[in-house]
């Protein structure tokens, strides 16, 4: 089997509007990502989708221009290979551009999509198969007053939600500790709670929220924005410490593992290149024992579907949760399939082989770009 056309798309994905306040991060608000989305073609009309949708700066350094304009090397690179020989393909993107890790993950995912459905097989069990029936998930609290982090945080535990994740960051600090003792006055036994403040604390901000929330179960989600501001941290902090947007690649990882630096990761999926990367970390922090979730920064099914698949796999014990931006534009690629939320947990797509999507032919429209043999 050869790779034989790839096809590049741009689908925006807006905040739906009665959601427009619900989604804001430290120092930035979501409002209209644009998402890349590549359908790679096999030279027997075998279609697999990929795709990376960069939400906002904070999140990570690529954005979609970016990604793009990588894509437009490593599509070129790995025409004519096979995709079933994953390998082969992260060797020639490796030997096309350093980095450009967001780029090459909508490209391995599409070779995991393609694989699955070549081998009549799910994603998830090209994986290892589900550990989890029910897939669990966390839903963001996005920043505002304590009244209206509490109320979300209320509704969305009646909703089945047991993971959270309160934005912080980006204003005075007593006001995040007010909404985080809000949200804290509101939790219901078995919720699990995060603060997230993508990289905006400063370390003193940090170990004094840390201080003033002494008593409440959460953990902290990349509190401050270096690895060397975490490890200044970590001693001080009166909550477990998550890393995310520092947790960059697999050897990073390994030292933030065996240093006890990180007592849990967030993960995205394009941040470390792809579902490849991504199950060597999986395994990782399945041997450590360290919590991970299986998350991107936006994006729609085919990233959604991507991220169940892996988070899927993970042990209850060790899933800090798949993450779906799904909520926050309701926009489905596969009406029928699509991953979603119901009753506090995701649906993992099983609509066939691959990632499970049935995406209807010519439904992203005209292609931007198409590179060829
Ligand atoms: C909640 N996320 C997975 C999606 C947002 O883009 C940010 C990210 C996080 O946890 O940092
Ligand atoms: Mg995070």
């Amino acid at each position: 089997m050869e790779i034989e056309e790839i096809r590049l798309y741009r689908v925006e994905l807006p905040v739906a509007d009665k959601a427009k306040s619900a989604y804001s991060m430290s120092g930035s608000t979501v409002a209209t990502p644009n998402s890349v989305v590549v359908e790679v073609v096999c030279d027997d009309g075998t279609v697999g989708y990929g795709e990376a949708c960069m939400a906002t700066p904070q999140a990570q350094s690529a954005q979609d221009g970016t990604v793009r304009a990588a894509l437009a090397m490593l599509a070129p690179a790995i025409l004519g290979l096979d995709p079933l020989r994953l390998g082969q393909v992260r060797a020639a993107m490796d030997a096309t551009v350093d980095g450009q890790q967001e780029a090459k993950a909508v490209l391995d995912v599409a070779c995991w999509d393609l694989a699955g459905k070549i081998l009549d097989q799910p994603v998830v069990d090209l994986l290892g198969g589900r550990r989890m029936d029910d897939v669990t998930t966390y839903h963001v609290v996005g920043i505002g007053t304590p009244e209206e982090a509490a109320a979300t945080a209320d509704r969305l535990q009646a909703e089945g939600l047991s993971r959270l994740q309160l934005k912080a960051g980006g204003r005075p600090v007593h006001e995040d500790v007010a909404a985080i003792h809000a949200v804290a006055d509101v939790l219901r036994p078995g919720t699990d709670l995060a603060v997230d403040t993508n990289r905006g604390w400063s370390t003193g901000e940090a170990i004094a929220v840390s201080e003033a929330c002494a008593g409440i179960p959460m953990s902290m989600e990349q509190p401050c924005a270096t690895e060397q501001e975490l490890r200044a941290v970590k001693g001080h902090l009166r909550h477990p410490l998550v890393v995310d947007e520092s947790a960059s690649d697999l050897p990073t990882i390994a030292r933030m593992v065996s240093s006890g630096l990180a007592d849990g990761f967030g993960l995205k999926i394009s941040r470390l290149g792809g579902l490849t990367p991504m199950r060597a970390v999986r395994d990782l922090c399945m041997a450590a024992r360290v919590p991970m979730s299986a998350d991107d920064a936006w994006g729609g099914d085919v990233i959604g579907a991507a991220c169940v698949a892996l988070g899927a796999t993970l042990t209850p014990r060790f899933s800090r949760g798949a993450w779906l931006s799904h909520p926050y534009h309701q926009v489905h690629y596969d009406e029928a399939n699509g991953p979603r939320i119901v009753n506090g947990y995701v649906t993992l797509p099983d609509g066939g082989p691959g990632l499970g999507l049935q995406i209807p032919d010519g439904h992203f429209g005209e292609p931007e770009a198409t590179y060829r043999r």
